[in-house]
């Protein structure tokens, strides 16, 4: 662990002042769970094992059409969006790696971008393309459509620019590119859904074929947004459909906010891990639609049933590697803070899950016994493993309530008087 910012002193003097009531709680912790046939001590590792990248434009304050408000000491580049990265697996020693998205995150030299992520012990995880955006250099426009538009030569732009992401991927050392594409439409005939489709694949394979063989390719679906009539990745089923044409370093990548309201997505997960398809995840929370609210915030108890499935595939050996990713926008908070929060509750659903005894849950099952069913995930569910967490944050070098110290830490003032101000007026400090 190397800590740049946040000292190790100051980690420790913190802790220092927590550890005696954590121990208590942890005792009681241990007690709760003695009666699960558990092995704290496999939870523990597989906990410390696990590990979730930080979206690059997370770090930023977002916004909606409506307005943005800025906070002071917001980062101005992806340098310090990386300081801000490396603040929040300092504390809490789950989130070092960070997931780019280009052109966003273009610099002019990607060596001196790795030296300078890896000074602070953090690495790349996937990188992502933006085909939603015309920028000032370009000659054509996405206005209605990157990989699938009619135009062979927007088409092409699409496919350069993703290639292009493979190419800063490799420099940086990331190991998968993550597509997603706003490409649908806003009317009825607008498209013929089927040929929008198969220039998808004509598309998706000239970037397949460039991708190094170590790498993945995530293809990322979307009902809606910013199309609202239809979109040409709009589920999983078509998600899938094109992961296998392309062949096996293609996947399918869950964005939690791309689902139709009360969609069951804990089941598209057991699907797409049966089908060996399952790649990663963009987590978030939402209430009516690709809110980018923050993760657990909304549904906690579908979280948990994610990782119900996530844990139960892993037990049953049909769940591939996994890359975890946080997507979400961060309208009024600190984003610093949201994210230390969404990566604990993302943590805590994972924890939960691993509470649950799969060979009694079987028994009830077969008896078709719902209710005690049911009852066996939220006994899991409703265990208070904070104290769990909080003791592999202390037991890794890491902070025993991370909300807390940073709020203390006062690293939102500190930086205003180092990073150059975007707004003069408005910008509010928590
Ligand atoms: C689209 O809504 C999305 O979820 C994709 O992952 C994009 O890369 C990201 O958000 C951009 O904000
Ligand atoms: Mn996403």
């Amino acid at each position: 662990m190397m800590f740049k910012t946040i000292s190790k002193e100051q980690i420790e003097n913190h802790n220092k002042k927590n550890i005696n009531n954590l121990k208590k709680d942890y005792e009681f912790f241990l007690k709760k769970t003695k009666g699960l046939d558990i092995n704290i001590n496999n939870i523990k590792k597989e906990l410390k094992n696990f590990s979730i990248a930080l979206p690059s434009w997370g770090l930023g304050t977002g916004g909606t059409r409506f307005g943005k408000f800025p906070i002071v000491g917001e980062p101005n580049n992806i340098f310090e969006k990386i300081e801000d990265c490396a603040v929040i697996n300092d504390l809490i020693g789950i989130t070092n790696s960070i997931s780019l998205h280009f052109p966003w995150d273009d610099v002019e030299d990607f060596k001196e971008l790795k030296e300078f992520t890896k000074s602070y012990g953090l690495k790349f995880d996937a990188v992502n393309s933006n085909t939603f955006e015309d920028f000032k250099d370009y000659k054509h426009s996405f206005k209605f459509g990157s990989l699938t538009h009619t135009d062979k030569s927007i088409r092409d732009k699409a496919i350069e620019l993703n290639i292009d992401c493979i190419k800063k991927g490799e420099k940086i050392g990331s190991k998968a590119l993550t597509v997603w594409i706003p490409d649908g439409t806003n009317y009825p005939g607008q498209q013929d859904f089927s040929k929008s489709l198969d220039r998808y694949i004509n598309s998706m394979k000239k970037i397949y074929s460039k991708l190094p063989s170590s790498w993945k390719i995530f293809i990322e679906h979307k009902p809606f947004e910013p199309a609202f009539y239809s979109t040409v990745i709009n589920d999983w089923g078509s998600s899938y459909y094109c992961a296998k044409l392309l062949g096996k370093k293609a996947f399918c990548l869950i964005d939690l906010g791309h689902h139709l309201p009360n969609t069951n997505i804990e089941m598209i997960v057991s699907r797409l891990a049966d089908m060996k398809k399952l790649g990663g995840f963009h987590f978030n929370d939402s209430k009516y639609g690709d809110d980018d609210l923050d993760s657990g915030s909304i549904n906690p108890f579908a979280l948990f049933l994610i990782f119900n499935e996530l844990t139960n595939a892993k037990k049953n050996k049909k769940l591939n590697s996994i890359s975890y990713m946080i997507d979400q926008s961060h309208n009024i908070t600190d984003p610093i803070e949201s994210l230390i929060m969404s990566a604990i509750e993302i943590q805590r659903a994972f924890a939960k899950s691993l509470l649950i005894n799969y060979k009694i849950l079987e028994k009830f099952q077969k008896k078709n016994d719902a209710i005690f069913s049911l009852n066996h995930l939220k006994n899991a569910f409703n265990i208070d493993v904070t104290p769990l967490l909080q003791m592999i944050r202390y037991e890794s070098g890491n902070v025993i309530n991370p909300l807390e110290f940073y709020r203390n830490f006062n690293y939102r003032k500190k930086k205003s008087k180092i990073r150059k101000k975007k707004f003069d007026i408005s910008a509010t400090i928590l």
